[in-house]
This record gives C-alpha cells, sequence and structure tokens, in this order.
C-alpha cells in the first residue's frame, strides 16, 4: 500500500532514526500503513505530531547484568527496559529472556504493547524488557543469580502505579518468583510491581492461561462472523511453551483437534490429535523438565520434523503461538491453498508483512496478535485490580472476565473496521482503534 506524505515522512524518519532495529520498523510499517484514512479524517494528529511522539519511546533503560555461573566464571549479559508510552496508565507489558533480545525487539514488543493494552479497556500504557540471556542449560541457581543481578538494577524504573513488568519468552512462573523476591528483598514493600505472580503471593488464577485461552476466545468470535466454530476444525500451533499450551487445552475443550506442536528445533505432527493427557505430559515436559518437543514423538509415536515450521500441514485454523515472524508469505500461501479458514496470532508479530497480506487477500479471517493475544495483558490488569483492592476472585470470575473482554475487543476491532470501510480487516480495526485512544489521550495531556 502506497504511504501517505505524512506517513511516509514519520516512517523514513524511524528507519533513519533506529538503524539496525527491522523488527521495529516493520510493527511501525504495520501500523503506520493502517492510519492513512485516520489521518485524513482527523487533521489533528498530524497537527499535534502525535506520530513522530507514538513512535518515540518516553525512556529508555539498557544496563549491564553480570552473575556467577555454576563455575565460579563471571558472566555479563545486556539488560532492557522500554517504557513505550504512558499516555493511559502505567507502563505495562513482559519480560523477555532470550539469545535474540535486542534493542530493536523490545522496541518492537513495547510498540505493539501500547496499542494492544489501550484495546483492552484496562488503564495499562505500553512497555518491554528483558534480556539477551539464554536460560536454557542454565542450573536453577544460575537462572536465579541472573534474575537478582537484572533485578537490583531494575527495581529503580518500575512500581505497582509506574511501570507493571510480567512474563514473555523464557520467563515464566520461576523468574518472575526470583524477580520479585529480589525487587522485595531491595524495596522492602509489597505490592503489584510484578503480574504472573504466583498464587500464593499475590498472583490471578487463570492468569498462565490467559492468553492461549483469550486467543481462542478471539478466534472463536471470529469464526461466529461466518456462523463457523472450533468443534471438528483441525488445528495447527506453534511453540509448546505458555501460549501454546494453554491455547491447546482450550482447544481441545472446545472439540477441535490440534495436530501440531513446536519448539526452536522442529515440530511434531500428530494426526490423531492432542489429547488431556498428552497435552499433560507437554506440560510436564516443558515447564518441569524442560526437555524438547521431540520426546512428544519418541513418546506417542508420531512424525517428528526437525528444523521446520508446522505450516504445511493442511488444517482449518492455524495458531502460531512461538515467536515474531515465525509464518512467511510461502507459508502463508501454502496453508491458504490448504483450505485454511482462520489464523489468530498467540505470539507477538508471528505473521510477515508479507504472510499479513496474503491472508488478507485472500479474506481468511486473521486476529492480529495486539487483538488475539491481548488475554494475558488483560488477565494481568485483573491481577492488578485484585491487587490493588486486597482480594482474589475465584477461576470462574476471572475466566468470566477474561471472555468478556475478547468479546469487547473483537467488537471494538470489528467496528473500526467497518467505519473504515473495510468490515472483517481485524489488522485495520485493531491499529485504528488502539491508536486513536492513546493519541486523543496524548493531545489532551498536553505536548509531552
Ligand atoms: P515461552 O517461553 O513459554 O514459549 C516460547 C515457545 O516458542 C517455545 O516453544 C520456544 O521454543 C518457541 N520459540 C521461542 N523462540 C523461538 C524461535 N526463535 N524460533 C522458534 N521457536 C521459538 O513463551 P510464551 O509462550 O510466553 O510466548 C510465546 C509468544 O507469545 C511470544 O511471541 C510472546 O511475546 C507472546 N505472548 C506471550 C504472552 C504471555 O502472557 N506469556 C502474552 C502475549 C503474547 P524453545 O523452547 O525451543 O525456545
Ligand atoms: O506480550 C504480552 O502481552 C505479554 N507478554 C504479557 C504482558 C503482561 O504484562 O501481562
Amino acid at each position: 500500500m502506497a504511504l501517505s506524505n505524512y506517513v511516509e515522512r514519520v516512517y523514513e524518519h524511524v528507519v533513519e532514526k533506529n538503524p539496525s532495529e527491522p523488527e521495529f520498523h516493520q510493527a511501525v510499517k504495520e501500523v503506520l500503513d493502517n492510519l492513512i484514512p485516520v489521518f485524513e479524517k482527523e487533521p489533528k494528529f498530524e497537527k499535534y505530531k502525535v506520530l513522530e511522539r507514538i513512535t518515540e519511546p518516553e525512556r529508555t533503560i539498557i544496563f549491564r547484568v553480570p552473575w556467577v555461573d555454576d563455575k565460579g566464571e563471571i558472566q555479563v549479559n545486556r539488560g532492557f527496559r522500554v517504557q513505550f508510552n504512558s499516555a493511559i496508565g502505567p507502563f505495562k507489558g513482559g519480560l523477555r529472556f532470550h539469545p535474540s533480545v535486542n534493542l530493536g525487539i523490545i522496541k518492537f514488543l513495547g510498540f505493539e504493547q501500547t496499542f494492544k493494552n489501550s484495546l483492552t479497556g484496562i488503564q495499562m500504557g505500553g512497555g518491554k524488557g528483558g534480556s539477551d540471556f539464554d536460560p536454557k542449560g542454565k542450573s536453577d541457581n544460575e537462572v536465579m543469580r541472573f534474575t537478582q543481578s537484572f533485578m537490583t538494577e531494575l527495581f529503580r524504573y518500575i512500581g505497582g502505579r509506574v511501570d507493571v513488568p510480567a512474563g514473555d519468552i523464557g520467563v515464566g512462573a520461576r523468574e518472575l518468583g526470583y524477580l520479585f523476591g529480589q525487587w522485595k528483598k531491595i524495596t522492602q514493600r509489597f505490592e503489584p510491581v510484578l503480574t504472573g505472580k504466583a498464587r500464593e503471593w499475590g498472583g490471578s488464577l487463570i492468569r498462565p492461561e490467559a492468553t492461549g485461552y483469550g486467543n481462542v476466545y478471539f478466534a472463536a468470535e471470529m469464526l461466529k462472523t461466518r456462523n463457523e466454530d472450533f468443534k471438528d476444525k483441525i488445528v495447527s500451533i506453534s511453540g509448546s511453551g505458555n501460549v501454546a499450551q494453554y491455547a491447546t487445552q482450550k482447544c481441545i475443550e472446545l472439540g477441535a483437534k490440534v495436530v501440531t506442536l513446536s519448539d526452536s528445533s522442529g515440530f511434531i505432527y500428530d494426526p490423531e490429535g492432542i489429547t488431556t493427557e498428552k497435552l499433560n505430559f507437554v506440560l510436564d515436559l516443558k515447564n518441569v523438565r524442560r526437555g524438547r518437543i521431540s520426546e512428544y514423538a519418541e513418546k506417542f509415536g508420531c512424525e517428528y520434523h526437525p528444523g521446520e515450521r508446522p505450516w504445511k500441514i493442511p488444517v482449518k485454523i492455524a495458531l502460531p503461538c512461538a515467536t515474531q515472524n515465525e509464518l512467511n508469505g510461502d507459508e502463508a500461501k501454502i496453508l491458504v491453498d490448504n483450505g485454511i479458514i482462520a489464523v489468530s496470532e498467540g505470539a507477538n508479530m508471528p505473521s510477515t508483512l508479507e504472510a499479513t497480506d496474503i491472508f488478507l487477500e485472500n479474506k481468511i479471517l486473521f486476529g492480529p496478535g495486539k487483538a488475539a493475544n491481548a488475554g494475558g495483558v488483560s488477565t494481568s490488569g485483573l491481577e492488578m485490580a485484585q491487587n490493588f483492592s486486597f482480594v482474589s476472585w475465584d477461576r470462574q470470575q476471572v475466566d468470566t472476565e477474561l471472555h468478556k473482554i475478547m468479546i469487547n475487543i473483537h467488537k471494538t476491532v470489528y467496528d473500526a473496521s467497518v467505519e473504515y470501510g473495510e468490515p472483517g480487516n481485524y489488522v485495520l480495526g485493531a491499529n485504528i482503534a488502539g491508536f486513536k485512544k492513546v493519541a486523543n489521550a496524548m493531545i489532551s495531556q498536553g505536548h509531552w
């Protein structure tokens, strides 16, 4: 799509000012492309230089993370927290520990998070952080020493009403526990500075399940618009971590047949479908034993495709739940040729721009991550609400709220797609609806 003058100018400036950050450019391009009709309708956004401001993080923190491994050697990693936008609430977004983490990755995630959080209807600004630390192969003690060192610097910048991190790739219950312990030791406070906490010390029920469940709830809403549902549908899922696990669980509950899971080494294809029993094996494999998905194929006697991604398997619904750019244009074409009807992104930006265009051109129901995976951060918002009022809700209450939020996000996004003349284009709808709320808040708060 051709860019308007304003959008083109800002995009070129972003690329020039932030070299070597391709993922950030990609995230910005997708949003900006979709905003052209908004600027045509409402020139105030250009007048107040909202795009120039919204593409520049409010604050970027980069720090050294030294720690000592089990052999007594000093290791040094790099830590990040990008506080992207606080127009509508305290900065909020996860922490990622993965060797691929760099400033551009954290900026793309913080940028996306700003619009995602806006869509949830909860008062949360956007932020993201993490480190190039690789938890794979590290002992619990090494992970603890690293996270303690990470928090020894990060604590200066976060707080329950300032900036509230949570988990993401490589950061789950274990890491959040060590992070909170260190924050509390340094600050001598007990407040909701993190979400995704364990139940005993303030965590919300359903938070571990929320991103995966929410993604399936969002997909179910998209399917409803075409009188379809999950029952008896063949589904492929990528990843086998937090989001993939609970997306699989919800699919099973709704009567679908999930036939794939993956990790960074390859994917398994189980044409019989992943049952609750098999999923319990995956939960233990990935969350406790921290093994490889290939063990699933050995255990249950199905196909394992090393070094490959699951998109060549014919399915009706695909839920990419691993990482960014894990589904490219060629793979999108294969999915379309094989008769896919819906793609709902559990991961952040898993589809390349080319893949997204192919899904949209072919009128596939396509739920972009900033809408479809917003259930995780929404439930983080519910966790904060419980913490600040010193109560804890039961599973049913949280799940009902989460479901309502996903239905609302779907409606907000769908309505925006209708208003801007492309009914059912959820990419357009999510970008416009997410942007307008933040942009209007920025304008009303003056030039900052
Ligand atoms: P986990 O660390 O629990 O799981 C990540 C999964 O993705 C693992 O199976 C991992 O395989 C795989 N993976 C990670 N990096 C790569 C890579 N470079 N290539 C191939 N596979 C890879 O993370 P989550 O499930 O929490 O996160 C998955 C996605 O969902 C991310 O995009 C995250 O940003 C997004 N997300 C997460 C939310 C949450 O609440 N947790 C909320 C919203 C979005 P391996 O074990 O081999 O590394
Ligand atoms: O990408 C995301 O939305 C997350 N990793 C969850 C963020 C959060 O604050 O719960």
